[in-house]
């Protein structure tokens, strides 16, 4: 059974999460057919991609399949992960992307949905940071994301907590473009959708990209890199990083030294 379900109609192609018994872990498989499913939908005069679960989920995406996760010693985030790699490709892509949220947002799904450009979510809308839950050092790309969309403060609170936030939160916050009963999401996601198809692609296509770049600009010297990568490594080093993989997949809570 496939595991995600792809739609093209009215020049919107729409992507649904269609793996609710392993609440849509973003697994090296889904992301792989995700890629697939974005070259076939440019290829039919896309103009607006939704990224969606089945109606009535509790989860749109429960994150990074943490039994892929590396064991110590290897970049859990590294440049070539999937997680990491459909990151950059709805960053990248040429047209619009709009997350439509129905159910609770996970570590590397939160960082999916808001690397979409409009986030569309209802009353079970609520995204949870987790790199503290289970020590991971998240990625430099991943932390400026957050930084840019919902501010520093509230990132840190994101990341240190690894509580969830609601989907009123998120809303002030800045998470969520708009916040709709659950009964309207659908039919407002795709009449936004089909308001961007009428307008001229090559210009949204040029802002989009104009917005990224400006949004990365953000200088830093080799040395300053080199520190960065090597705090993270004393991270996926570390024995927290083995005791949160561990306790996740005892289903267990993890205990923390510190080393
Ligand atoms: O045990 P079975 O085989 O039935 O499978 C269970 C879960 O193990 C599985 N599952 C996952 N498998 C791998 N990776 C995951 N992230 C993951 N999440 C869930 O799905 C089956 C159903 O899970 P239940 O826990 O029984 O479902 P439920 O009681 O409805 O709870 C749903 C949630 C989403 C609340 C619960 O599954 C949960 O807390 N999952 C972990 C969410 C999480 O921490 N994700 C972040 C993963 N890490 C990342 O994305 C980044 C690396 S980072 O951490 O840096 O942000």
């Amino acid at each position: 059974m496939a595991i995600i379900n792809t739609q093209l109609q009215d020049n919107i192609g729409t992507i649904t999460f269609n793996n609710p018994e392993h609440r849509n872990i973003l697994s090296s498989e889904l992301v792989s057919e995700m890629l697939q499913a974005i070259g076939a939908l440019q290829k039919g005069k896309m103009r607006v991609l939704i990224i969606r679960a089945l109606k009535g989920s509790k989860v749109w995406s429960a994150g990074h399949d943490v039994h892929e996760l590396p064991m110590p010693g290897r970049d859990p985030l590294s440049y070539n992960d999937p997680l990491v790699t459909i990151l950059r490709s709805i960053q990248s892509l040429p047209i619009p992307v709009i997350a439509m949220i129905e159910g609770s947002v996970w570590g590397g799904a939160c960082d999916l949905a808001l690397s979409c450009d409009i986030q569309i979510g209802c009353q079970s809308s609520a995204f949870c940071m987790t790199p503290a839950k289970i020590g991971v050092p998240y990625n430099v790309s991943g932390i400026l994301h957050f930084m840019n969309i919902m501010g520093v403060n509230v990132a840190k609170e994101m990341f240190f907590t690894a509580e969830p936030l609601s989907a009123e939160r998120a809303y002030h916050c800045g998470l969520l473009n708009h916040l709709v009963d659950v009964e309207q999401l659908e039919e407002f996601t795709y009449t936004l959708a089909s308001k961007i198809t009428r307008n001229s692609p090559l210009s949204i296509g040029v802002i989009k990209e104009q917005i990224r770049l400006l949004a990365s600009a953000h200088p830093m010297s080799p040395v300053t890199f080199e520190r960065v990568q090597g705090l993270r490594r004393t991270v996926y080093d570390s024995k927290d990083y083995a005791e949160g993989i561990q306790a996740f997949l005892e289903k267990r809570t993890p205990v923390f030294s510190g080393e």
